[in-house]
């Protein structure tokens, strides 16, 4: 019913919409690329889908880091979203929206947001005394506070006492419980819906949704002076890039968001927060909310304090996109921890890329031209072994879908490498170099090689949505003359290679890294 892939025809899908105060690293990567291969797969299927990220960029945090920086909040922003956007050109994220909080779009329905939670009681005017944690943007009670710092990032908080409006949320928390109860996918994974539920049964007061003391934010409506508290800001966006105001139509038809993919830093907001405005705006909350774990380096937790923050684009440049989606969703179980290192993902994607995959496209290429000039041929008669092989490569496709359901994009990707992986013991098995030799194995020997050609263009299919470039060349190599990104399901049958198919020479597409051997002391 309301599963993430419901099959229906409409998929929305949201990224956070991230900070601009910095430039991104590999851990905003990380949700990204999550996001995009599932877009990418939900097109694959067939559904009309809508993948939205963008930039939060209201907020105390990023007016300091614009003061700082000797410039104004907006031209300060400014230049890290177009890092951003570099970033995701580079990664090839295919989003269809990118939202700025600080469009006059976005404004306008904050506000509208405001009036309507104003009109149906829910906000009311109030002093507040307690803590603000900035580089969070939380307010904290006392009694919340570890050792009189942030309890989510152990920074220290600022006493805050102004006048502000509160949002009478503890009013949608029985409401909300009820829904978390009864829709057991709402929140991903199963232990941290644990954990959210339990912070609600500690008790929810009222939230602050309204700050005095700066001005880097949306007004609130007809009360000068205060500006709207970022999170109810930022959350908006994804009602606001849906068509909320502008499109009621086509927000009817996108509305509920199916998965908002954030880190386990922020499904609070997501899940709490979030869900109590929908309820009181009177809208159906999101099918599901997917709170992953944290990338960290083998020094812990990236932090510019730290100096080992891993800079997204300078990996890219040396590894290329594909590798580093690669490692980014095939190393880390969802919702765990995973420990990025050059190491780990050049081990990886030797293993995984250069010598499973690139080896069987490669030689099977080769063979094609040195056997038969090149041409996929009309194969011979159908032999188990062929047959097991088309089983095992039609049948991905579900397999992947049921992990990629429940967001194991790991074992999504570890189906996949099952079909890679026989198709190389299939050429070890059927022995087509042994079969070129006999005069009277020509039928055979094009039967063998349709079949691993058509295994390699399912794979290439299937491939794309996960890492792109790698499904564009795999398809580019097999001569079939189109993106596998513009294919549908239609597509998915085993048998569509046509004969008569003529593929390109082969060429690497994932040649051999090194591995530093660093430090390890047995370098000779
Ligand atoms: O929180 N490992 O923005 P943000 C994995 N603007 N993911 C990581 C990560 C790491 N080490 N570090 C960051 C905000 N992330 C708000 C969001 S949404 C309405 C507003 C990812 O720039 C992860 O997705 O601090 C995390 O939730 C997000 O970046 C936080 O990004």
């Amino acid at each position: 019913k309301e599963g993430v892939l419901t099959g229906a025809p409409r998929y929305y899908i949201t990224t956070p919409i991230y900070y601009p105060s910095d430039r991104l690293h590999i851990g905003h990567a990380y949700t990204t690329t999550i996001a995009d291969s599932l877009a990418r797969w939900h097109r694959l299927k067939g559904e009309e889908v809508f993948f939205l990220t963008g930039s939060d960029e209201h907020g105390q945090k990023i007016e300091r880091r614009a003061r700082e920086e000797g410039t104004t909040p907006q031209a300060y922003v400014d230049g890290i979203v177009a890092t951003f956007k570099d970033l995701w050109r580079r990664l090839d994220i295919s989003y269809d929206d990118f939202i700025r909080t600080t469009e006059p779009r976005h404004e306008a329905v904050v506000q509208e947001v405001f009036r309507r939670l104003e009109s149906h009681g829910d906000i009311y005017v109030s002093q507040y005394e307690g803590w603000y944690c900035v580089p969070c943007e939380t307010f904290w009670t006392e009694s919340r506070l570890v050792e009189g710092k942030c309890p989510d990032c152990g920074r220290d908080v600022e006493l805050l006492q102004e006048e502000s409006y509160f949002f009478r949320i503890s009013r949608y928390m029985p409401r909300l419980l009820e829904h978390i109860e009864r829709h057991p996918e709402f929140i991903q994974p199963e232990g941290r819906r644990n954990e959210m539920v339990q912070f609600i049964k500690g008790g929810v007061e009222d939230l602050c949704v309204s700050r005095t003391t700066f001005d880097w934010g949306i007004p609130v409506p007809g009360h000068p002076g205060h500006v709207i508290y970022v999170w109810i800001d930022a959350l908006t966006n994804y009602i606001t890039a849906a068509g909320f105001l502008d499109d009621p139509e086509r927000f009817r038809r996108l509305w509920p968001a199916d998965l908002h993919l954030v880190g386990k830093d922020i499904l609070r907001f997501h899940t709490i927060i979030w869900p109590a405005i929908l309820l009181a705006l009177g809208l159906p909350l999101p099918r599901q909310v997917g709170g992953h774990g944290w990338i960290l380096t083998e020094s812990g937790k990236m932090s510019k304090s730290k100096g080992n923050v891993t800079d997204p684009i300078q990996l890219i440049d040396e590894f290329g996109a594909d590798r580093i989606r690669y490692f980014l969703l095939r190393e880390v179980p969802f919702g765990q921890d995973g420990v990025f290192s050059r190491e780990a993902l050049i081990e990886r994607t030797n293993a995984d890329l250069a010598n499973d995959l690139g080896n069987l496209l490669h030689r099977s290429l080769s063979m094609l031209h040195r056997y038969q000039g090149g041409e996929i041929r009309e194969p011979g008669s159908e032999e188990p072994l062929d047959r097991e092989l088309a089983n095992l490569a039609a049948g991905a496709f579900g397999r992947i879908d049921r992990r990629l359901e429940a967001l194991a994009l790991n074992e999504a990707l570890e189906e996949l490498w099952r079909v890679v992986r026989r198709g190389n013991k299939y050429l070890d098995q059927t022995e087509p170099w042994s079969l070129a030799r006999d005069p009277a194995g020509a039928p055979r020997l094009a039967r063998v090689l349709y079949t691993v050609a058509e295994a390699l263009r399912l794979v290439g299919l299937l491939v794309a949505p996960f890492l792109p470039e790698t499904g564009r060349r795999i398809w580019g190599q097999l001569g079939l003359g189109r993106s596998p990104h513009e294919a549908g399901p239609d597509q998915l049958a085993w048998g569509l290679l046509p004969a008569g198919t003529r593929v390109l020479p082969p060429e690497p597409i994932f040649p051999r890294f090194e591995r530093e051997q660093e430090g390890d002391g047995e370098t000779p």
